[in-house]
């Protein structure tokens, strides 16, 4: 029996989801020194030691509401869209 497309678009479009899901987690608990739960700009910017300037953009677009951390919530949405 054949799967029907559409539950394999379904399927694939889960496992993707969830791929970034786990790729902001794995960010997270990589990047977070101080065990707080969110990345500061310090934080991230260790991330990406070859590139601060491209840190800095990223983690501006990150931090959605500007209070200098990079949240769970906001790394999946930018990882999300990315
Ligand atoms: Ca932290
Ligand atoms: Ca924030």
């Amino acid at each position: 029996m054949k799967t029907p497309l559409f539950l394999l678009i379904a399927s694939l479009a889960l496992a993707v989801s969830s791929l970034q899901a786990a790729d902001a987690n794995k960010i997270l608990s990589k990047g977070d020194k101080d065990g707080d739960g969110k990345l500061s700009a310090e934080e991230f910017s260790a991330l990406i030691p070859d590139d601060p300037e491209k840190a800095a953009k990223r983690f501006k677009k990150i931090d959605h509401d500007n209070d200098g951390f990079a949240s769970l919530e906001e790394l999946k949405v930018f990882y999300e869209k990315n």
